[in-house]
């Protein structure tokens, strides 16, 4: 169905056909007080559509930033072992690889609390965090990061540029496709990057979306999904160029694109389009059997919890995570079924999973209660949480995978 007055996030083109259609939804990082849990709950249209002139998969409804990442934005990237690793690397090879050093400048756009700045630091390298949530802003200012709550814009760009910073490096990683204004975005990007600087960005990569049936990964916050081909599409669009690009296994998998001022793509680049235009990336068929997959997880999964209720099985979940929150609610795994979630990140805890309304725990109630069933809704993490958890797992208790179908683990 071709939709009227929609236009295309990137080329602005008017044929954006539904790929997905997950209904209306609760925000995924809208987590609940003890309070709130009287009130009614905002809820969005959550829908993907392929635009067939540029090939790029988004949602087609904008919530406004200021609503989705500020006040009481709940994600702290460093309660992840992995998520810091992976940063610490690649914060390791772009200062080896830019020979950076005291009188570089490395720029990192949601910059969260510090968890990959950090590295910057413990190498004197001057280095500067930018982001709009107030808490993870402040938690990197107290473990020395420098850090500026606020959105990045052309304007703050310009602002900085004003200044007299100019960045040998631009970090932007799980942020281009949050972006409404991503023009704006990409136009602060070409001002404050030297012009033989370059910008590492990393975003979920729309292949793996698809091909593992990710559909947790789409939630308001990614108003995007990227594949190389829409990604070159877009900056070339915008006065950047796609110089080389690496496929990487966080979040699920994801791409990190290595983006400069010169028009300089190398093998790696032309690889990966000629992929993509052989699997038909950038074509609607590609597209055709995912909504029917994702249905057939939703019941898949459904009738095997409902199953196991009923044979008085305990069950709890892992991780409050944004992906977490997508899938409970558009599977209606409710309070009927997931007694609670546990999390590590202590800013979550004590809070309800937005929708589902699940009360949120510290990891340890997992061992205090033992439930029979644990669903990993961060799965991203599995492994990390799993070994975490040997004990939990030593005395009985047994993970459930839900993603691209449900396994016991
Ligand atoms: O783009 C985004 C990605 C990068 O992160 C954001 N818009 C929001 C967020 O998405 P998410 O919440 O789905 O991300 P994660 O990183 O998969 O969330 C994992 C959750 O699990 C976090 O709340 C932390 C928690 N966790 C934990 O409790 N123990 C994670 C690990 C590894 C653990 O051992």
């Amino acid at each position: 169905m071709e939709k009227k007055d929609l236009r295309c996030r990137s080329c602005g083109s008017k044929r954006l056909e539904t790929v997905l259609d997950l209904g209306r939804m609760p925000l995924a990082d809208a987590l609940l007080t003890e309070e709130e849990l009287d009130l009614p709950e905002a809820a969005y249209p959550l829908e993907a559509a392929l635009c067939a002139d540029c090939s790029l998969l988004q949602i087609t409804e904008t919530v406004p930033p200021e609503v989705l990442f500020c006040r009481k934005y709940p994600y702290y990237s460093s309660f992840s072992d992995e998520l810091l690793r992976h940063s610490r690397e690649n914060a390791l090879e772009l200062i080896a690889s830019r020979g950076l050093n005291a009188k570089s400048l490395a720029v990192e756009i949601a910059s969260n609390d510090g968890y990959l700045l950090k590295n910057f630091v413990e190498k004197e390298i001057p280095c500067l965090g930018i982001d709009p949530a107030e808490g993870p802003a402040e938690a990197a200012e107290k473990i020395g990061v420098p850090t500026i709550c606020a959105f990045f814009t052309a304007e703050f760009a310009n602002e900085l540029a004003e200044m007299g910073k100019r960045a040998d490096v631009i970090i932007a990683n799980n942020v281009l496709a949050h972006v409404a204004d991503v023009r704006g975005f990409l136009a602060g990007i070409r001002t404050l990057l030297r012009e033989d600087g370059v910008a590492s960005i990393e975003a979920p990569y729309v292949r793996d979306l698809i091909d593992n049936c990710e559909f947790d990964t789409i939630y308001h916050e990614h108003l995007c999904y990227f594949s190389a081909t829409s990604a070159d599409r877009l900056l070339r669009n915008n006065g950047l160029y796609l110089n080389s690009v690496k496929r990487i296994p966080i979040h699920g998998g994801s791409l990190r694109l290595y983006v400069g001022k010169k028009d300089e793509p190398d093998g790696a680049v032309r690889a990966l389009l000629g992929e993509e235009r052989d699997r038909g990336i950038d074509g609607m068929n590609y597209y055709n059997e995912f909504a029917a997959k994702v249905g057939s997880i939703k019941s898949g999964l459904t009738h095997m919890l409902s199953m196991l209720r009923e044979q008085g099985c305990r069950i709890a979940a892992y991780g409050a995570a944004a992906k977490g929150a997508t899938l409970i609610n558009y599977a209606g795994l409710g309070k009927d079924l997931i007694d609670f979630v546990v999390d590590r990140n202590t800013h979550k805890q004590g809070r309800f999973m937005p929708g589902a309304r699940i009360p949120i725990s510290g990891p340890e109630r997992l061992l205090l209660e033992q439930p029979d069933y644990c669903l990993i809704l961060a799965w991203n993490f599995a492994e990390e949480i799993m070994n975490q958890q040997e004990e939990y797992r030593a005395r009985g208790g047994k993970f459930i995978l839900p993603i691209p179908e449900w396994k016991i683990a």
